[in-house]
Parts: structure tokens; sequence; C-alpha cells
């Protein structure tokens, strides 16, 4: 058997993505084994007691441990990193997971304002629930999270590029103020990957992901992993997720074990499909704003070569026109699919509106600049002319077919 090839640190990314973390096969099998099993027998009733009393290494139960779901955890890690990785059932269990292992009744969060819905959900709901109080900042000033801190607060949440208007927050700037307190820094690293932002050198003290997205990539899986220190991750292991019980099946793990083998080559063309979409957006007349990170007066760019390398592959826009308009672009189009997520080979696009922020009231969306017209696209790896070419054709239909529209945005909208 060759050695164990998971300590050649100094490999590139891609090759990372390939190689890292890989364990020896006892048969040599070129892909991870999938061990499909819930639990493990023991030898002898000692040795399951050992086990138990953790004097001895080993597997007891997949909920605890699995070797898929491990191998998974540890390739991610490297990538992100850091020593160890913990596999979660979703990307809210990793969110959830990660924040209550070191959070009680009486402790203060300070949270960016526009995230994933569901996360402000769980923020805005629950954790008020259980006495954990959270304040939502435009985090894109780093000084409002200044402000924001007290002597309570324990932990400081980031999603740069944040969902749905990719918000960018400079992770440097937030951490140094966060860990002045001794606030631990959580980032949401679901839009950027890995290869595009490692926001351990930033300053992050767990990075989570919906692994569902671009890490697993094709759409079959709903998953989440935490990425930290070996200590914050034993502390998540052996509490929220041990007894909370969002981890991750094995099955789960082995889909994203080889959907990440193709995660750079996939990354390279989400990236540059999104560039030519971009570009074609902000051309469109009847389109008032562009938000995305690869446009060159976007605030990313800034933080573009240090913080991010590279423009990830979700764009927001801003109709001309009412919800109805953005309701029947939608309803045009023939090849992008109505459906939320991101990260996948089709290109998908929804209402965030109505749709993954729905979650939020009126007053925080309309806070958090989160209108009725705005879409999000999340473009996928098809030829990127043939995503313009249905962009413009359901355009077409929903301006250009409505004269009235036409006559009031007084101009000629040519299509191309
Ligand atoms: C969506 N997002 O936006 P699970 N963190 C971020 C996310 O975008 C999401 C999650 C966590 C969408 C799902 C419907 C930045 C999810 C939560 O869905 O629990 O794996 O991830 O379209």
């Amino acid at each position: 058997m060759r050695n164990n090839k998971n300590q050649k640190s100094q490999w590139q990314p891609a090759t990372m993505t390939i190689h890292g973390g890989k364990q020896p096969d006892q048969h040599g099998a070129l892909v991870a084994p999938l061990y499909q099993t819930a639990t493990f027998a023991f030898n002898t009733t000692a040795e399951g007691s050992a086990r138990f009393a953790g004097e001895e290494s080993g597997y007891i139960y997949s909920r605890l441990g699995n070797p898929t779901t491990n191998e998974l955890e540890a390739r991610v890690a490297q990538l992100e990193g850091f020593p160890a990785g913990a596999a979660c059932a979703t990307g809210m269990g990793a969110v959830s997971a990660a924040m209550l292992a070191f959070l009680q009744q009486g402790d203060h969060v300070v949270v960016a304002d526009a995230i994933y819905g569901c996360s402000f959900a769980l923020f805005s709901h629950l954790f008020k629930k259980f006495g954990i109080e959270v304040e939502f900042v435009d985090m894109t000033d780093a000084e409002n999270v200044r402000g924001a801190m007290r002597d309570n607060t324990k932990m400081v949440f980031i999603e740069t590029p944040a969902n749905p208007h990719l918000k960018i927050i400079d992770i440097a700037a937030v951490a140094a103020i966060a860990h002045e307190r001794q606030a631990r820094v959580i980032v949401d690293n679901t839009f950027m990957t890995p290869l595009l932002q490692q926001p351990r050198k930033q300053g992050a003290d767990l990075v989570i992901h919906s692994a569902t997205k671009f890490l697993n990539g094709h759409g079959d899986v709903v998953a989440g992993l935490i990425c930290g220190s070996a200590e914050d991750i034993e502390m998540i292991k052996s509490t929220t997720l041990k007894d909370m019980g969002a981890t991750m099946s094995p099955h789960d793990a082995w889909l994203i074990l080889r959907g990440l083998k193709t995660l750079d080559v996939r990354m390279e063309r989400h990236c540059q499909n999104a560039v030519k979409v971009a570009e074609y957006l902000v051309q469109q007349p009847f389109v008032r704003d562009v938000y995305f990170p690869g446009l060159p007066d976007h605030p990313a760019q800034r933080l573009m070569g240090t913080q991010m390398h590279g423009s990830g592959a979700v764009i927001a826009f801003e109709l001309h026109g009412d919800s109805q308009d953005a309701q029947r672009l939608l309803d045009y189009l023939e090849l992008i699919t109505i459906a939320v997520s991101l990260g996948d080979a089709e290109t998908l696009i929804q209402h965030p509106a109505s749709m993954t922020h729905s979650p939020y009231s009126a007053e925080a969306r309309a806070r958090a600049g989160i209108s009725e017209t705005l879409i999000r696209i999340a473009v996928g790896l098809e030829a990127a002319d043939d995503i313009i070419n249905d962009l413009a054709q359901a355009f077409a239909k929903t301006f250009v077919i409505d004269n009235t529209k036409e006559q009031q945005q007084g101009e000629t909208v040519s299509y191309g």
C-alpha cells in the first residue's frame, strides 16, 4: 500500500480537490469506499465499552462518525486550511450546530443584515426563543460591528458575498473588531467555495458551507460542512451534532467526495459563464442594477486578490418595473430553471422576496434592500450563449411585447 497522500500541503487547490486528505484503502480502491452502515460491530464487550469511554479509537455508530464522512470532513477542512471538519445533514444544520455549540441563554450575537432567509429565521425567531439576543447590522462598514459589540457578544456571523445581492464584507476588518472582545467569527463561505476564498486567512474561527451548492455541484444532495480548530470541531461533534443529530449520511458524503474532484474545473466554468451573463445583463435597458462581484465597479474589486480570488457565479439584478414583470420574466424562460439553490450544472433563477428570503418580514427585507424586483440567477455550466439567448427571449416577451411598458420606458429596445 502506498503512503497516505494527505500530507502534501504544497499541492495546488486543483490537485487538493482530487488527492488532498485521501485515505489509503486496504484493497487499493481508487475511489473512497462508501461505508453505508448505521452501526459498527465490536469484537468484544470490552472493546465496545472502551470505544464509548474514548479509551480506544474506532467507529461506534454513524451519527458519531463514519469513515466516508470522515474522509469528506478531512478533505474540505484541508481545502479551507483548517485542521478539522464536521459533516452535517444540511447547510442549516451546519449553521445551527456550529453556533449553538458555543452559545447559551443571555449571549449576544452580531449578524450581517443580508443573509440567506433561513439563517435569518433561525437567528431572529429560534435564537430569540432560547434567550440568545441577535443584532443585525450592515457589515459593509466594519465600524457598524464595533458599535454593536457588547460584553456578552460571543459570536459574529458573516456571509460574504451575501445572499441574495452579493454584498461584500471585509472579513479581516470585522474579525479584528470581534477578536478585541474574544468573540468567535463564523463565515458562511457557500457562495465562494474554498477555491475562491479561504476565510481563515482573514481571521475566521469557523467556516461553514451549504455543501448542497458548489461543493457537491450536482443538485442531488442537501448537506453542510463546518471547518475549524480541532478543539472547536470536537466541541461541535460531541454536543450539538451528537445530541441534536443533524449529521450527514455516508451516501451524501460519498456523492460530495465525487463532486469535489471537479470543483476546480466547475468553478472556472461557472465564473467564466457568470461574467458573460453579467456583462449581458448590464446592457439591458430594463435592468436597473446588476450586483455581481466580477463587474469592475463592484465593491468586491477592493478585496480581489486578497480576500477573494474570483467572482463566483451568483448574480442578482434589479428590474425597472414591478414584481409582476419579475414574475413574467421568469415564467418566459425556457432553458433556465425556476428553482432555489445554486452551484449546480443547471442555471437556476429565483425571486428572493417571495422565495429564499420570504422568511424575512417585509420591513426587514426593505431594510436589507431585498426588493420585489430583485432576481437572483445562479449561473450553471451550460454554454453561456444559450443562457444569454434564453434571457434575451424572455426579456423580449416580458417588455417588448408589452407596448405600454415600452412607451413608459421611452426608449427603443433592442435585444441581442
Ligand atoms: C438558496 N441557500 O439560496 P441548506 N448558507 C447559504 C445558503 O445560500 C443556504 C444555506 C446556508 C438556498 C437554499 C434554498 C449562504 C441555502 C442553507 O439548504 O440547508 O443546505 O443550506 O437558494
